[in-house]
C-alpha cells in the first residue's frame, strides 16, 4: 500500500507523512535537543532568542530512529523513486523557535540552496540536486511558528529559474514575487511527523504566536540525479 498521495504532491510540491516514528521518539529527540541548547521547557526565564540553532550530525538514539524509519524511506522512494535518493542518518540542522520575544529577521521567502558551485558556495536552480524533509519534534499548530509554504510554487520557480544557477539571496526576491499569488499553507502536526518538500517549493519561516517553543529539522536530502521537468519521478512531473 502506497504512503504518499503522489498526485497530491504533483499538485501541491510537498506532502505531509504522518507519524514516521511513534509521537515517543520524536519527544526523545525533543528532550535531546533542550539538553543540547542548555535550555529548559519549564524555566521560560531561559528563553531570550527568538531563534536557537541545534543540529543532530550524529544519527544517535531517537534522531536516527526517525531518519531510518521505513515508513519515511518507503514515502521517499513514492517521490524520488527507489535509488532516487541519498540515505542520511542525521537530521541536520534544527532552528528552535520561541515565543514571547521580537521576531527573527529570517522569514523570507525562498528556496534552498542545493546546488554545489565549482568554488565550493552554494547556489539555487532549476535543476535542484537535494529534496527538503521537514521533519516536526514538537505540536505545531497555526500559531507555533509553522513553516509557511506556497502550495504548487514549485512550478513558478522552476519557470523562473530554468538551468540558471544563481545566488540563493539575490534569488529569494524573484522566487517571491514569481509565487505571490499561490495559496499559503502551514507545515503543522505532530512530533514524529515529516514533510516532503519539492526542492524548488518556496517556503519561509513565520513568527511565533503562541506559547510553545517550535522543533524541527530541516534536512537536505540529496537525489542521484538532479530534478528536471519530465515523465519521470513525482520531483520531475510536479514541474512538467
Ligand atoms: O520554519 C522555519 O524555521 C524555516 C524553514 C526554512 O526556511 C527552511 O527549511 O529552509
Amino acid at each position: 500500500m502506497s504512503i504518499v498521495d503522489v498526485d497530491r504532491f504533483v499538485a501541491d510540491g510537498f506532502v505531509k507523512v504522518e507519524a514516521v516514528v511513534p509521537r515517543e521518539v520524536g519527544d526523545a529527540a525533543r528532550a535531546l535537543v533542550w539538553q543540547q541548547m542548555g535550555l529548559s521547557p519549564d524555566d521560560r526565564s531561559g528563553w531570550l532568542q527568538p531563534v536557537v540553532w541545534a543540529a543532530d550530525l550524529t544519527g544517535v538514539g531517537p534522531f536516527g530512529e526517525i531518519m531510518r524509519s521505513p515508513r519515511l524511506n518507503q514515502a521517499l522512494d513514492e517521490v524520488a523513486g527507489p535509488g532516487g535518493w541519498v540515505p542520511r542518518g542525521s537530521l541536520g540542522n534544527m532552528p528552535i523557535r520561541f515565543p514571547g520575544v521580537e521576531p527573527a529577521d529570517d522569514r523570507g521567502w525562498h528556496i534552498d540552496a542545493s546546488v554545489a558551485k565549482p568554488d565550493g558556495s552554494w547556489a539555487v536552480s532549476g535543476r535542484p540536486e537535494s529534496l527538503l524533509l521537514l521533519v516536526l519534534l514538537s505540536e505545531v499548530g497555526d500559531d507555533d511558528a509553522p513553516t509557511r509554504i506556497r502550495v504548487g510554487s514549485q512550478r513558478d520557480a522552476e519557470r523562473l529559474l530554468g538551468e540558471q544557477v544563481v545566488d540563493p539571496f539575490e534569488a529569494g526576491p524573484l522566487l517571491d514575487t514569481a509565487s505571490k499569488d499561490r495559496p499559503v499553507t502551514y507545515a503543522t502536526g505532530l512530533p514524529g511527523d515529516v514533510y516532503i518538500v519539492h526542492p524548488l517549493t518556496v517556503h519561509a519561516a513565520d513568527e511565533h504566536r503562541g506559547t510553545r517553543p517550535r522543533f524541527m529539522s530541516q534536512a537536505p536530502v540529496f537525489l542521484t540525479a538532479p530534478v528536471a521537468p519530465g515523465e519521470g519521478n513525482a520531483l520531475a512531473r510536479a514541474v512538467l
